[in-house]
């Protein structure tokens, strides 16, 4: 604070808000209350007082002139606010901090009354609070250990006063102590107490909206599969993604050097030097037709859904991470007729009754007889020509792969403990993305995992 500030304006100042007039206050105390306490002499004490408050021209009158009156409407309310209480604030302590020499020979009524004065300044100042942060400043004012009027009280009149007056100034010196003490700790609580009321939550208020996703397409697409296999009787499971060669190759009877490795090759984690074995991220859902089938005795019938990887070249049916639904009956007498009835009525269920389906000899060690299941191209009908010319999603065959399945091969069995005299199922390995693009008319796989919010927006 510059000096003298007192002599200036505010806006000379460069104050100009409530925050810069608080500090220029909180200031202007320290300083009070530093001179008073280097007065110890009744002519000392008497200086600070007419400096401050009495002589021609003193700070309190000073404040008024150079602070209050040239001040903007909008503060001036403030500021007048601030310097009454520092005027009350300079009064009560030029009044506790009066040296006792001055009280000689006056008697305990005389004491009686000066505590009884300090009493009501408190309580004046008290109904002058009108919230926690005043009565902060209140509690500081009376209670502070360093410059609070009552430890000034303490060393100013308590301490200094001659034996005959220290049991009185101690008894109302108590006395004034308990009455600070309860009348702070009740209005602080009362305000605390409106405090709470006031941040109560209204809970009838609209709130704040934030945006709000919506589930992947490819999330809903495993929703509905899993919902019709639900109604005929099939329950779900999940299996690793990280597996061992044996579950994702040589259980499924694809030994070491089966050619069919060759289009499946994928990606290996690299283990730590020494770690026996191999571990690779899984190609196809059917390793969980193992891990099930040890775990299960027949009747089993379960479709697992999730996520598989191989070494695929980008482009727009092929994703080196993409989805597959695996599914497996096995029952002591399922047949080939079970097999596509099941597959026919998930297709009606999932396209509509309209689309045509038909399967195709095909090849995988783990089925025997194995199919590819083939839907009729949803983009151009099944004619295999649009308005344009070719279909260009069935290169105009009309058709279009959907998925690969068959009849469990009888060796897989050998690798679960399953007797295959006694036991017969069906398999299939759905691809997912490729499912929601023919269903919802995609055109690009790779806009499944390209997180573009006006893409993903369309599947809400
Ligand atoms: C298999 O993965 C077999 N496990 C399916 C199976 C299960 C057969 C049970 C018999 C019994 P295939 O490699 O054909 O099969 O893949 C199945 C489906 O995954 C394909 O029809 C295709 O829709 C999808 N798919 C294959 N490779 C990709 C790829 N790179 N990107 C996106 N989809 C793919």
């Amino acid at each position: 604070m510059p000096e003298n500030s007192y002599e200036k304006t505010l806006s000379s100042l460069g104050v100009n808000d409530s925050i810069g007039v608080s500090w220029l206050f909180v200031e202007l105390r320290r300083q009070f209350t530093s001179e008073l306490a280097d007065a110890v002499k009744k002519n000392e004490w008497a200086r600070v007082r007419d400096r401050w408050m009495r002589s021609g021209n003193p700070i309190v009158e000073q404040l008024e002139k150079n602070w209050v009156k040239p001040t903007p409407p909008e503060l001036q309310e403030y500021v007048l606010r601030q310097l009454q209480g520092f005027r009350a604030f300079v009064g009560i302590r030029l009044q506790a901090g009066y040296p006792l020499e001055h009280a000689e020979g006056r008697g305990p009524n005389w004491i009686e009354n000066e505590f009884l004065k300090l009493q009501t300044a408190f309580d004046n100042e008290l109904a002058g609070c009108l919230n926690e942060q005043d009565l902060g400043v209140t509690k500081i004012d009376w209670m502070g250990r360093k410059s609070g009027v009552l430890g000034l009280i303490t060393e100013t009149w308590l301490k200094p006063s001659p034996s005959d007056l220290k049991p009185v100034v101690g008894q109302e010196l108590n006395k004034l102590r308990k009455h600070v003490e309860s009348q702070l700790e009740l209005r602080i609580a009362a305000a605390e107490a409106g405090a709470e009321e006031e941040d109560h939550v209204d809970l009838s208020l609209p709130g704040v909206v934030r945006a709000l996703g919506s589930r992947h397409l490819i999330r809903q697409v495993f929703q509905e599969i899993e919902d019709i296999f639900f109604s005929i009787g099939f329950s779900v499971v999940e299996g690793p993604e990280i597996e061992t060669p044996y579950y994702n190759f040589e259980a499924l009877n694809i030994p070491e050097f089966h050619p069919v490795r060759d289009d499946m090759d994928t990606f290996y984690m690299e283990l730590p030097k020494g770690t026996p074995g191999q571990l690779l991220l899984r190609t196809h859902t059917s390793p969980m037709q193992i891990r099930t089938m040890e775990k299960q005795k027949p009747p089993v019938r379960v479709i697992v859904p999730g996520r598989v990887y191989r070494r695929d070249n980008p482009d727009a049916t092929h994703s080196f991470a993409f989805h597959q639904v695996e599914g497996l009956a096995v029952d002591s007498d399922i047949t080939f007729c079970d097999f596509t009835g099941t597959i026919e009525y998930f297709v009606k269920q999932f396209f509509g009754p309209s689309v045509k389906t038909r399967f195709r000899p095909s090849y995988f060690p783990f089925t025997e007889p194995s199919v590819e299941f083939d839907v009729s191209c949803v983009f151009c009908g099944g004619s295999g020509t649009t308005a344009s010319g070719t279909c260009g999603k069935c290169k105009g065959a009309g058709w279009i792969e959907l998925f690969g399945a068959g009849m469990v091969d009888p060796a897989v069995y050998g690798f679960v403990g399953y007797d295959p005299k006694k036991v017969s199922g069906f398999a299939f390995g759905i691809g997912i993305d490729r499912l929601a693009m023919l269903k919802y008319g995609i055109d690009d796989i790779q806009a499944f995992f390209q997180n573009d919010v006006r893409f993903l927006k369309q599947f809400p």
